[in-house]
């Protein structure tokens, strides 16, 4: 008999390749294109049946590939939300097909948790608080300072922007003199930052610029230098991301400081759509995943690291 079950159990099929949708929010930075890039790898890694859609930053391209998804059927769905609000609709579909739904990086807000597994992300308020700390430490506490916020309504925006509040409120002489979005993108960064130094007579008074992704950072830094200043010195450059162009800007010396940001998100969230599928119900809510804060002392190595350059 078992010689029989061992013939019957070395036929047996590998385990079904399963399907699953990923709605990605666009291709706005060089986080956003390594996150798909990265996912995508993973995916054909593990054998996984992977639907990508790019919404070009907009819900409603979202909201049809999700649909579209579970028309299809898959076995499970990632959202990376564009912004935190109007989810619910959709999620309902999703439930009543009965697909697990993994949210990515920024959030949505909804009252019922159970319309998602779990949500794989950065804590964001924390990137800010890091950011805010070197800023202050490197000057002593004494800056005026513009902020270039991310897309508005986006998890990373507000709560990037609550983070490093929360530290230089600490300090009566260091504040946000100026504060506007540049979509997370490099142009937008670099027309808000003219205009921005414009508004402030040129900028000479000013110490730094916050920006809540390093896109719109390297942006930025055009901006200061075609206004006649040195990026990195006359106003110093912090940011979030940790994308290879920023380590360069960095060891440059026109940029100092950046938080990283994995874009390896892929593996964790297909883990855990693994986990489901098997039968597990104990899955935590929220698997964190926050980056350090690099520096021009080893922006160089790192840049190298980063691109086998
Ligand atoms: C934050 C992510 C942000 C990145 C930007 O996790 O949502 O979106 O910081 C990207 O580069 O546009």
């Amino acid at each position: 008999l078992t010689g029989a079950l061992a013939l019957a159990l070395s036929f047996a099929q590998p385990a079904a390749a399963i399907t699953v949708g990923f709605a990605q929010v666009g291709s706005e930075s060089g986080w956003r294109t390594s996150f798909s890039e990265s996912v995508k790898a993973e995916a054909k890694r593990r054998g996984i049946d992977l639907k990508f859609s790019d919404a070009q930053q907009k819900q409603e391209n979202q909201i049809k590939a999700v649909r579209s998804f579970v028309a299809q059927q898959v076995d499970a769905i990632m959202i990376a939300p564009v912004v935190e609000t109007g989810w619910r609709p959709v999620l309902r579909e999703a439930r009543r097909a009965d697909i697990p739904v993994v949210i990515l990086d920024r959030n949505i807000r909804v009252k019922d948790p159970s319309m998602y597994l779990t949500r794989i992300a950065s804590d964001f308020v924390e990137e800010g608080r890091r950011a805010a700390e070197w800023l202050m430490q490197e000057t002593g506490g004494n800056c005026d300072i513009l902020e270039l916020q991310g897309t508005v309504g986006a998890t990373a925006a507000i709560d990037r922007m609550k983070g490093f509040k929360e530290i230089i409120g600490e300090y009566p002489n260091a504040g946000i003199v100026r504060s506007q979005t540049g979509e997370f993108t490099r142009t937008k960064g670099k027309e808000v930052m003219e205009a921005m130094l414009k508004a402030e007579g040129g900028g000479e008074e000013l110490c730094a610029l916050w920006s809540h992704n390093d896109e719109m950072a390297i942006g930025a830094i055009q901006a200061i230098r075609e206004a006649g200043l040195k990026p990195g010195e006359d106003i110093l450059v912090v940011s979030v991301d940790g994308v290879p162009d920023y380590f360069k800007a960095m060891a440059e010396g026109t940029a100092n400081a950046t938080v990283e940001l994995t874009p390896h998100l892929g593996g964790p969230a297909f883990d855990v759509i693994d986990r489901y599928l098997g039968g597990d119900r104990d899955i935590d809510k929220q698997i964190t995943t926050t980056g350090d804060l690099y520096t021009q002392e080893t922006a160089a190595e790192e840049y190298r690291k980063r691109t086998g350059g």
